[in-house]
């Protein structure tokens, strides 16, 4: 485990490319020769900027899923005997701006399970010219910029996940896709406000996306309260926006963060093709111990 960090511990370390609002980019990063110490200083890296953009020289699916064994347990995504880890994501006959079904909306991943991620990373196997960014919201500088009283009134608050349209979704949302097999009426309870076990770092978590009430307050005051918070966060200067290249691996930190895809059309030819393999890791180093 990555001992606490101090806002200071930072750059030097690595060769680093500040991306907009928040996130890194690491150009050159070959995370198949990552040291344990270079591993560490990443994740600490990882948990300052919320999310790390590694720009590798591609990687097979062994290296892939070897890097995120070492930074921790991958949960099981696919049905593919061989890569149960990877779960490919592609507008490859699958046209997002016009289904409205998929990861176009503000969320968590798995915020709706008791046991809720530490880290996720997409890996980039081809990277459409235009569009299919992913964007981050920085959620623990959204805390840190609420008012005192609201911080007050919502530091010991309990929200109610269950997978499906949250109370809080924003206008235009896309409908998330259950895991296969997910019992949707399965409900999850998250502290709102909670502490990041690495940093201590007070952050704002999962106010929507799978958020469906709070707990001992009216259905209606408790989707208010969920609102305002999330157009509280969901402000451009919380949110920054990833355009992915062919090999990139994006990582960030679940806790501290929210994420969206961009809606992409079909894809027609080699141009305006995405294909990304996602991996999500629970437990250690990350998670909150709830
Ligand atoms: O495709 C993306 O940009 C993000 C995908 C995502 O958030 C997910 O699969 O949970
Ligand atoms: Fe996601």
């Amino acid at each position: 485990m990555v001992g606490k960090v101090n806002s200071r511990t930072l750059a030097s370390d690595f060769d680093i490319e500040p991306l907009g609002n928040f996130g890194v980019a690491v150009p050159d990063a070959d995370v198949t020769r990552l040291s344990d110490e270079g591993l560490a200083r990443l994740l600490r890296m990882l948990y300052e900027q919320r999310f790390v953009v590694l720009r590798t020289g591609g990687l097979t699916k062994a290296d892939y899923v070897a890097f995120a064994r070492r930074v921790g347990e991958p949960i099981r995504l696919s049905r593919d005997p061989d890569w149960p880890e990877i779960a490919p994501i592609t507008n490859i006959d699958n046209d997002t701006e016009r289904s409205m079904r998929g990861a176009g909306h503000w969320h968590t991943d798995q915020s709706f399970r008791q046991t809720v991620s530490s880290v996720t990373m997409l890996y980039s196997v081809r990277a459409p010219q235009r569009g299919g960014e992913t964007l981050f919201c920085d959620m623990a500088a959204a805390y840190r910029a609420l008012p005192d009283d609201t911080k007050r009134r919502i530091d010991d608050l309990i929200v109610v996940h269950r997978h499906g349209v949250s109370v809080a979704a924003r206008p235009g949302d896309h409908t998330p896709l259950p895991p296969p097999g997910w019992d949707q009426g399965r409900t999850a309870y998250h502290p709102l406000v909670r502490k990041h076990p690495v940093t201590g770092r007070r952050t704002l978590y999962a106010p929507t996306g799978t958020s469906q009430g709070i707990r001992g307050m009216p259905e209606r005051a408790a989707a208010r309260l969920l609102n305002a918070l999330c157009e509280h966060a969901f402000q451009d200067q919380f949110v920054a926006s990833h355009a992915h290249r062919r090999f990139d691996l994006v990582m960030w930190d679940n806790p501290t963060t929210m994420h969206r895809a961009t809606p992409l059309a079909a894809a027609t030819g080699r141009r305006d093709t995405r294909l990304i393999h996602r991996i999500s890791l629970r437990g250690t180093p990350s998670v909150f111990m709830a």
